[in-house]
């Protein structure tokens, strides 16, 4: 196992989970067995990523206000690097949540499996359902009221107040931000190490996720006896897929739009590293290369590349925040629950915040997912449901989250005057028979 590399070994842990589960239906004695013997060790890896996802939006999120400082002293730059990321991020959502109220992948679940899936998760969906139901009732600044803990300890404690923790960090950051630079650097420091700290802990969570993913599928498949809920996470990674390829689309589109750059120049300076960062799944991992191929094959000036990249890298993941939206409704519509506009609204906030707090590390996207799901009452035990299938998407969805950063390296460059004829031209011109 140590030689395949870890997303082999997760889908791997996949196939395995079914076959295993398939295997052991064959006794009457197959399904207990299961949910007493295997089924727990599903249950301690989401927990872990669950455990982790507090202490990682404080880190991260800390880190990036605090260093937003260092943005300032180029503010026109750092405004539109933030701006135009936010921008994207925001599009990305909508196509996110207008493909998954489209394609609906939810609803094709039976009642009967969704009562299965009810009765599987009681405890989690109910409180969740309850907290949903009671959203529904309140007033119409209850959401905003609620963003501001009394608590932090008490906010923390609760999965089901993460907004409260990103206001926290937010608001922590500024401050860090206002208090001299000699006072507020051991607590930078602090905070920088702490991240590294969390990033490491994620490394560790995620080698336990082949075993993870194994006893996960194998709960899955012996607990949903009837195939519509394979049906129903096909059509929900097929809307996670065709958001992501609709997000490749308009990158091109607006590179061309602002740059006259075409998408062929733009993908065959790019696709290194969209291959690195499919197989890697991680941006930071991807981080060098996509710095070499913006500067050598698409033209982006150094200072700049070196600028707009590794804060994209970090606070800019279109590719995750459509997924979240995606799959956060998708766990609603799996558990029968619909969610309103104004819910549905408060995803854009809560998959754009969260998208940013992700780290640029395999399956951070999904450890994030617990502040939208949390924040808009939707059950976490859906992450069980998700995890199946979550490894290919992050590949997928790594992938877009560089492209994105790319796509505005070259705004940004050409909006400064910035973006020059690359050193290495693209393959047109080299590999064009004379
Ligand atoms: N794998 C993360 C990245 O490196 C994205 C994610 O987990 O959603 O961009």
């Amino acid at each position: 196992m140590k030689k395949l590399a870890l997303h082999w070994q997760i889908l791997l842990g996949m196939v395995l989970g079914v076959v295993f589960a398939l295997l052991m239906n064959q006794f009457e004695w197959g399904a207990t067995f299961i949910a007493k013997w295997i089924k727990p060790f599903g249950n301690i890896f989401i927990n872990a990523l669950k455990l982790i996802a507090v202490p990682l939006i404080l880190a991260s999120l800390i880190k990036g206000v605090s260093d937003l400082k260092d943005i300032s002293k180029l503010s026109k730059m750092g405004g539109k690097t933030i701006g135009t990321y936010l921008i994207t991020t925001v599009i990305a959502v909508c196509i996110g949540l207008a493909l998954v109220n489209i394609i609906k992948p939810g609803h094709s679940i039976s009642e009967e499996t969704r009562a299965q899936l009810v009765e599987n998760y009681k405890s989690d969906a109910d409180s969740r359902i309850a907290q949903a139901e009671k959203q529904k009732q309140a007033g119409p600044l209850q959401a905003l009221e609620d963003i501001v803990p009394s608590n932090i300890f008490q906010a923390a404690s609760d999965n089901g107040n993460m907004l409260q923790v990103i206001f926290f960090a937010i608001f922590f950051g500024i401050g860090l931000i206002l208090i001299p630079e000699e006072q507020a650097k051991p607590v930078k420091d602090f905070f920088d190490g702490f991240n590294e700290v969390i990033l490491k802990l994620i490394d560790i969570i995620m080698l336990a996720a082949p075993y993870g993913v194994f006893a996960l599928l194998a709960a899955l498949v012996v607990e949903a006896p009837s195939a519509d809920l394979f049906k129903a996470l096909g059509w929900y990674a097929f809307s996670v897929v065709l958001g992501l390829a609709i997000m490749m689309i308009v990158y091109s589109l607006i590179v061309y739009l602002f740059t006259k750059k075409t998408p062929k120049f733009f993908f065959n300076g790019i696709s290194p590293a969209q291959l690195l960062a499919f197989s890697t799944s991680s941006s930071a991992a991807t981080l060098p290369l996509t710095m070499e191929r913006v500067e050598e094959h698409l033209g982006v000036d150094e200072e700049v590349a070196s600028f707009v990249l590794p804060i994209g890298a970090t606070i800019n993941m279109d590719g995750t925040s459509l997924y979240q939206a995606i799959a956060a409704v998708f766990i609603a519509q799996a558990f029968g629950i619909e969610l309103s506009l104004g819910a549905q609204l408060g995803i854009i906030a809560t998959a754009t915040l969260s998208s940013i707090g992700s780290a640029a590390v395999p399956g951070a996207g999904m450890v994030m997912l617990v502040i939208v799901l949390a924040q808009a009452g939707i059950p976490e035990a859906g992450l069980a449901l998700i995890f199946a299938v979550d490894r290919p998407l992050d590949m997928c969805r790594t992938t877009v989250n560089i492209t994105g950063d790319a796509a505005v390296s070259m705004l940004v460059a050409n909006s400064e005057g910035r973006l020059h004829d690359p050193k290495v031209k693209d393959w047109d011109d080299n590999y064009k028979t004379n």
